[in-house]
């Protein structure tokens, strides 16, 4: 097991203010992915993937995730509960994931119609994992934005190892 890049804590982290979770329904494409799991090598192939946030009447998420995966299209579903502040959300039905002891989303930034920064923390067997998505509603994104996200994930602690721009593709995600 290599060493991980520790998570910073949630205080360190920005939350969109005023989050409207009405606005950020719908789908996102992960134009870009960073964490302290990912390798840029390892995932150089590494195709781009769509998740979709729906709201339901009780505030939660429905989460769908879909993605390209030996010429199939995988699904994955989880439910996001709203946390004690708007924009922060935990994994629900926690006890149907194996090894994971907490999950926390933090929505750090968004104009909702563009794009969006998010912040993913999780305890799984005792170790703690982070990453950060880069959402567009569109495949693209401006180079801008990219270099904004390459900049917030380095404040996070990640290096350029760690940051990836998944392939865009028409399978699956359109
Ligand atoms: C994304 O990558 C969304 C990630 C959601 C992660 C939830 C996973 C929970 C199961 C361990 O766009």
């Amino acid at each position: 097991t290599p060493n991980l890049i520790p998570a910073p804590p949630l205080l360190r982290v920005p939350l969109q203010p005023d989050f409207q979770d009405e606005l950020f329904q719908g789908k996102w494409y992960v134009v870009g992915l960073a964490g302290n799991a990912f390798n840029k090598e390892e995932n150089s192939q590494f195709k781009m993937y769509a998740t979709t946030y729906e709201l339901n009447e009780d505030n939660s998420y429905s989460v769908t995730s879909t993605l390209l995966r030996n010429q199939r299209c995988d699904r994955w579903i989880r439910t996001f509960l709203p946390s004690f502040q708007p924009g922060q959300f935990n994994l629900g039905n926690i006890e149907r994931y194996p090894g994971i002891q907490s999950y926390t989303v933090r929505v750090v930034a968004t104009d909702y119609n563009q794009v969006a920064t998010v912040f993913f923390k999780k305890v799984y067997k005792n170790r703690e994992f982070f990453k950060i998505t880069l959402y567009g509603r569109t495949k693209e994104l401006t180079q801008e934005l990219k270099e904004n996200f390459i900049s917030f994930a380095k404040s996070l602690g990640l290096t350029d190892d760690h940051i990836i721009f998944p392939i865009p593709i028409d399978q699956c995600i359109d």
